[in-house]
């Protein structure tokens, strides 16, 4: 009886780690998230395709688990910080690509627009600290 009241108790905190990782999980810290294209300061014309480059990490879908991976999500005009302890927002100003996307077609109306990617976990939830890019500025015509 004792014995397996100890086998339950150790499976019990045998999980807990693995519900503590479900957010926040560390990233490399060799990890690099960046713009491949619109370059800082860019003007552009129209539609364009935004090109996400991510170093020493993989790109995955979300709801995929997998260690040191992620999913790609760009913040259009987001000037406040993210929450580290809730999922990325999802809206027009918040894209996911959650299918694993390393670019997208991006339409955005004239005038200045700033571009930043973040990185979020299977949950959406941005790694910890989180994994950003440098945030640009682009002026579309
Ligand atoms: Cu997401």
């Amino acid at each position: 009886m004792k014995i397996t009241r100890l086998a339950m108790l150790s499976a019990v905190l045998a999980l807990a780690p693995g519900l503590a990782d479900a957010q926040g999980k560390p990233a490399p810290a060799d990890a690099v998230l960046y713009f491949v294209w619109p370059q800082d300061g860019a003007t552009i014309k129209g539609g364009f395709w935004c090109r996400f480059g991510l170093r020493n990490m993989g790109v995955t879908h979300a709801g995929d688990n997998f260690q040191n991976s992620g999913h790609h999500h760009l913040l259009i005009d987001v000037n406040g910080p993210l929450d580290p302890n809730e999922p990325i927002p999802q809206d027009k100003s918040h894209l996911h690509f959650g299918a694993g996307q390393t670019e997208a077609r991006i339409e955005l109306p004239p005038g200045k627009h700033t571009l930043q990617l973040v990185l979020g976990d299977a949950a959406h939830y941005p790694f910890n600290p989180p994994l950003v890019s440098d945030k640009i500025t682009v002026r579309v015509k």
